[in-house]
Formats: structure tokens, C-alpha cells, sequence
């Protein structure tokens, strides 16, 4: 039985009250005073951020709870920012290291908020980013004790998903054949607000979990994660939580895996759809279908097992492919020592899926049917040297080297900025991680490249009013923008472990200061941490705005944050032309360009959150 331990009972259900609190209680209005509203470590960078006209600096004050001043100095004029809109001050008191609640800055005439100075900031909220995970598990039903509260229960959605292929018309008026085959493909996690479930995203947010747990196996310290400590329905199983988590995502990006001998009729070649696709057969054997998903958009709110629609199987295509490679590869190393069974079956399913992407090597994501995400990518020559990498570091083979060191992103002199669509680094961080036969020349060009990418987010960090490390090319934030900036945290995490200078972990701090309230908005992106956090997400089930029988979203859930790209949904149509980047957010249940929530924005949230706790 989980929770048998006291500690863990009454923490769960402080919780569960602390949540009832926020439930009712509005939120406070903006401060003009902005920083990390769960506070700051006492060693760390402590700063602040004010919009003020003045062109010279303010002199500001930090009082304690009884009134008292306990340091003062000047703010830095930065001036006329582009990416919030302000004339912004910045207030920078790391000197002060005095652990206490209650403290407040007094500037320009305004008095922020009070804040804490304290160790563990980040304590629970690795556990409750990675709870997400379990809250978004199709197949199985819900439970209040692992949940975080009977709000948050519900039944199974999609217990039993038995799909074919989507056949028929498409949106240009092509004829798709479907495939001979139906798949169990029951499991794995939803990948957002909707139900889908694909392969392409799975597989970045996957490997982001095990990743984590292979750094802090390597660190050599008592996992956070340890069997029991996180609220799982597994807990007690001897395995690790972080795993129990991962395998869950694991087991599904295998069924998605199509059986030997597979004859398909797909658009080989063709990179979007187009009236006149032309069809030939391939040996499709090996290769991972691209998504299981609604055959109808179904409208908000939505609870998963209400869902009335069909589901369907999407064709495979390379890149989910190679992200069942890469991820079905980095699982056989680290279930060799736990489960070498399910080692051997994720290694062999690598394999496969490798040889089946190379027969196959562009077949691109273009069905264009409704009711689910495209993540469709043209560009696979980072998902060949991802799945390269992790093949390598598995078995050592020579194949596998020859294809790495051939790839243009090995010892490319910068690591690219990753993402669902972008995973070249995935793999370099991996071989960075994993040991390998690599010599120390080859090692120390992938440092090399890392460190650079580091070196350029820390100035981008000096060119931002808010001081967030994250500067996008063109100024303009892009869908899921809060996880561009914590997956750049991981990047400046590495180079902090890699050359031990200070300066890096300074800035992962200044990436989740940014995500915890320094930003124009003063908000908390992160559900139930903070003063103001974000309550209305796009989610079929935690949809409270939308129906107040449903729950708000459970503590710990990240928000895709600002988006001033692609401003697509009715809500964010409103604000269209009249925001700066970083304001380009309302916490809105409507607006799924800028307040969805998704696995592979919640992965780098829990790995962020875990090292910042870990190196406090
Ligand atoms: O609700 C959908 C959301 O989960 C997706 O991320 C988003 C991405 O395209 O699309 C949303 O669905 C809308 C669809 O795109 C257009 N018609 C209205 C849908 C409203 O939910
Ligand atoms: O994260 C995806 C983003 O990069 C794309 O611009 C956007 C539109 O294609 O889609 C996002 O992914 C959504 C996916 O298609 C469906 N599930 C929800 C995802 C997050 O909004």
C-alpha cells in the first residue's frame, strides 16, 4: 500500500488543502515589483524586475516582515525592452542571503508583495510537474490518492484502443488506402489538452524523463525518485518512480511499432500535402505509426472517458520512426539492470525501427485529416543522428558510429536549441551523459558545442529586460514559448555541470524566475505555485472555467505560455497586434496557442525543477 508513511500522508494532504484555498481565492492584483513568486534560495541570485519611466536609477529597499530595512541600493536603469513592452529597472540584491518570510522591496514608490528566502524552493514541485505525467495516463483510472485529491479522480479514458489506420478522403481531396493491420495501441499518456497520442512528441518528453534518471543515477546520490517517494500506483514496486513513469509512456511507443512484413501504400517524398499525392507500396515493417488520435476535434470541456469519437491510427512516417529508435534505444540501457527482459524487447524494437527508418527514409507526417495535432517535420537529419546516438551508446556497433560521426550535427560547433521538431541535441546530450568508446577529442567537441549554446543564452539573458535566458531570433515568441526557455535551462544546467562555473546555474535560475512570475504579467505559469498562477489551462479534464463540476488543474502543470506567432484561437485573435511578445498570454481555457498544456512542455519543467533542487 503507497502512502502507508505518515510524512508522505500528511504532505499529500496539505496539498489537497492548499489547493481548496486556491480554489476559491482570486488572485491578488499584478505587483509592479516582479520576481519568482515561490521566493529565493539564500545562496542565490535574488533578482527583481520594476517597469518604471525614470532614465536614472531608483533607490530601492528590502524590509523584513516587522518593517525593519535590511539592505538597500539602486536599481539598473536597462532601459526601453522590446520583448515586454516597458521601460524596465532591475533590482539585484544576491548579497542579501538571510533565510526569512515576510521580506518586501520597496521601490519607485510601489511595495511588492512579501517573499520568502529559503532552501527547497523547488522541493515539491519536482514531485508535482512530475505528477502530471500520471494525471494524463490513458487506460487507467485515476485515483484520488495518487491524484493529489478526489477532485482530480476519474474513470479510465480510452481503456481499450484497438485502431486502424484513417482511410479514405483527405482535406486535398487524396485517397488514403489505410493499412492491413489493427493495432493495440491501449496506454501511454495524452499528449496535451486533447487526447491524442504521438509518437513524435512522446518521444522528446520520454527520453527528457529518462535522461533525468540517468543523470542522477550517474551522480551517484539516493534518487529523488526512489521507490514510494512520488505518488504512483507503482510505488512499492521496487523500481524507481521516474522509471514506473517513463515505462508507462514506453509500453505505448512500443505497440505503435508495425509488425514485420507490413505492405503499405504511402506519399513517399512528399513534404506537405497536396491535391494529387501519388501513392507507391513500401516494406513499412519496423516502422511506428505517427499518432493514434480523435477522428473529430471534440469540443472543451471533454473528460477522457466521455470521449464519443472514433479513434484512428495515423500511417507511419520516418520520424516517428526514429523517435521509437531513439527512445526504445536509451530504454535498453536503462532497463538493463532493473528488467533486462524489457531491455532486450526495447533494444530489439530500436533495431527494427532503426533499419525500417533508413529503408524508409522519407515518409513524412502529411495526412491531413481533423481532430489531432500535425507535428509533421521535413527536416530528419537530427532524428537520424538522435536515434544514431542512442543506438551507439546502446550497442557499441559500428553501424551505428559510422552513421553518428557521418551526421553533420556531431561536433557541430554549436548544440541547436531543441524541440519536438529539433532533437539533434537530444542525442549529444545523451552522448555527454551515457559512457561510451568516444575518445576525449571527440568528447570535449560536444562539451564544446553545449557550453557555446550556454554562452549564447547567457547573453541573450543580459539583452532582456526580464533577464529571462531566451531571446528568440526576430524577437517573436513561439507556441509552448515557457518551454523554449526551460528547455535552454537544461542546456545551461549542463554547462554548469560540465565546467562547474557558477554563472550558468545563475541563469537557470534566471529561466525559471521568469516561468515563476518575473515576467510583464507578474504570473506563476505553473498551476498552485505562486500568488498568482496560472488556473484556466486548455485541457478537456481540468477545465473548471468552462464547467464548475471540473477541477481546476492539479498543482505542478505548466502553461505553453506566451505566443506571439501564431495567434490562431479566438482568444488570442483578440490580442492580436496588441501585445508585446511577452505579454501575449490570458489564462484562458479557450486559447490553445498560448495556454495549452503538453508532455513535452511539463518534462523539461520536471527536470529543471529536480536539478535546481539537487545543486541548491
Ligand atoms: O483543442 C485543440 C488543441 O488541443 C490543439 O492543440 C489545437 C492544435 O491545433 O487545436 C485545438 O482544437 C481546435 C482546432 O484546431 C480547430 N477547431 C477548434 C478546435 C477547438 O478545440
Ligand atoms: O507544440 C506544438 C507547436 O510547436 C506547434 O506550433 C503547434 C501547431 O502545430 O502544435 C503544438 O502541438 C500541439 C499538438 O499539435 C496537439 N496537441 C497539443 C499540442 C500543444 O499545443
Amino acid at each position: 500500500m503507497p502512502f502507508t508513511f505518515p510524512a508522505l500522508f500528511l504532505s499529500a494532504a496539505m496539498l489537497a488543502l492548499s489547493s481548496v484555498a486556491a480554489a476559491s481565492a482570486a488572485d491578488p492584483p499584478p505587483s509592479p515589483v516582479r520576481f519568482n513568486q515561490l521566493g529565493f534560495e539564500p545562496g542565490g541570485t535574488k533578482r527583481a524586475v520594476v517597469p518604471h519611466p525614470a532614465t536614472t536609477p531608483l533607490a530601492w529597499r528590502l524590509i523584513d516582515a516587522a518593517g525593519r530595512e535590511r539592505t538597500r541600493g539602486v536599481t539598473r536603469v536597462f532601459g526601453r525592452d522590446a520583448a515586454s513592452g516597458e521601460h524596465v529597472h532591475q533590482i539585484d540584491f544576491g548579497v542579501f542571503r538571510v533565510p526569512g518570510d515576510g521580506y518586501r522591496l520597496i521601490v519607485g514608490g510601489a511595495r511588492s508583495r512579501p517573499f520568502a528566502v529559503r532552501e527547497g524552493l523547488y522541493g515539491r514541485l519536482k514531485y508535482d510537474a512530475l505528477n502530471f505525467f500520471y494525471q494524463n495516463r490513458a487506460a487507467v483510472p485515476i485515483e484520488a490518492r495518487f491524484a493529489g485529491g478526489a477532485r482530480w479522480a476519474r474513470p479510465a479514458g480510452h481503456p481499450q484502443e484497438v485502431a486502424g489506420c484513417v482511410a479514405g478522403r483527405d482535406a486535398h481531396g487524396n485517397e488514403w488506402p489505410g493499412c492491413p493491420h489493427r493495432l493495440d495501441v491501449t496506454g501511454g499518456w495524452y499528449d496535451a489538452g486533447d487526447h491524442g497520442k504521438y509518437v513524435v512528441n512522446g518521444g522528446i518528453s520520454l527520453w527528457t524523463l529518462l535522461n533525468l534518471n540517468e543523470r542522477l543515477a550517474r551522480a551517484g546520490r539516493a534518487s529523488p525518485f526512489a521507490d514510494g517517494r512520488a505518488r504512483l500506483p507503482e510505488a512499492g514496486n521496487g523500481v524507481d518512480d521516474l522509471l514506473d513513469e517513463a515505462r508507462w509512456q514506453t509500453e505505448f511507443m512500443l505497440r505503435m511499432q508495425t509488425p514485420d512484413g507490413t505492405r503499405l501504400r504511402v506519399p513517399v517524398g512528399a513534404e506537405r500535402s497536396a491535391p494529387g499525392l501519388r501513392f507507391s507500396e513500401i516494406d513499412a515493417g519496423g516502422m511506428a505509426h505517427h499518432k493514434v488520435a480523435d477522428e473529430k476535434w471534440t469540443a472543451l470541456p471533454m473528460p477522457p472517458h466521455l470521449d464519443p469519437e472514433r479513434r484512428v491510427l495515423f500511417p507511419p512516417t520516418t520520424a516517428a520512426t526514429l523517435n521509437l529508435a531513439a527512445v526504445a534505444a536509451q530504454c535498453g540501457r536503462t532497463w538493463r539492470a532493473v528488467d533486462p527482459a524489457f531491455a532486450d524487447r526495447c533494444r530489439r524494437a530500436a533495431e527494427r525501427a532503426y533499419a525500417a527508418a533508413k529503408r524508409n527514409p522519407t515518409v513524412y507526417a502529411i495526412a491531413d485529416f481533423p481532430g489531432s495535432g500535425g507535428y509533421g517535420d521535413d527536416e530528419l537529419s537530427d532524428e537520424f543522428y538522435w536515434a544514431a546516438a542512442e543506438l551507439y551508446l546502446l550497442t557499441g556497433d559500428r553501424r551505428y558510429e559510422r552513421d553518428l560521426r557521418a551526421s553533420p550535427h556531431f561536433g557541430a560547433d554549436r548544440a541547436a536549441e531543441f524541440a519536438w521538431p529539433a532533437v539533434a541535441t537530444l542525442g549529444t546530450i545523451s552522448l555527454l551523459t551515457a559512457p561510451s568508446a568516444l575518445s576525449a577529442a571527440d568528447l570535449a567537441r560536444l562539451r564544446a558545442g553545449v557550453v557555446a549554446t550556454a554562452d549564447a543564452r547567457l547573453a541573450d539573458r543580459d539583452r532582456v529586460g526580464y533577464m529571462v535566458p531566451y531571446a528568440p531570433r526576430g524577437g517573436g515568441y513561439p507556441w509552448g514559448s515557457n518551454s523554449s526557455v526551460l528547455n535552454g535551462a537544461m542546456l545551461l544546467a549542463l554547462a554548469h555541470d560540465l565546467t562547474g562555473n557558477r554563472r550558468y546555474r545563475d541563469a537557470v535560475t534566471d529561466a525559471i524566475d521568469y516561468v515563476l512570475g518575473r515576467n510583464p504579467l507578474d504570473r506563476s505559469y505553473i498551476s498552485g505555485h505562486g500568488a498568482r498562477p496560472m488556473r484556466n489551462p486548455h485541457h478537456r479534464f481540468w477545465a473548471n472555467q468552462l464547467d464548475p463540476k471540473l477541477p481546476l488543474p492539479p498543482p505542478g502543470v505548466l502553461s505553453g505560455g506566451p505566443n506571439s506567432t501564431s495567434m490562431g484561437d479566438p482568444v488570442a485573435a483578440e490580442l492580436k497586434g496588441k501585445c508585446a511578445p511577452q505579454t501575449c498570454w490570458v489564462d484562458d481555457a479557450r486559447s490553445y496557442t498560448m495556454n495549452e498544456v503538453a508532455i513535452n512542455w511539463n518534462a523539461p519543467l520536471v527536470w529543471v525543477a529536480t536539478w535546481l533542487d539537487g545543486t541548491g
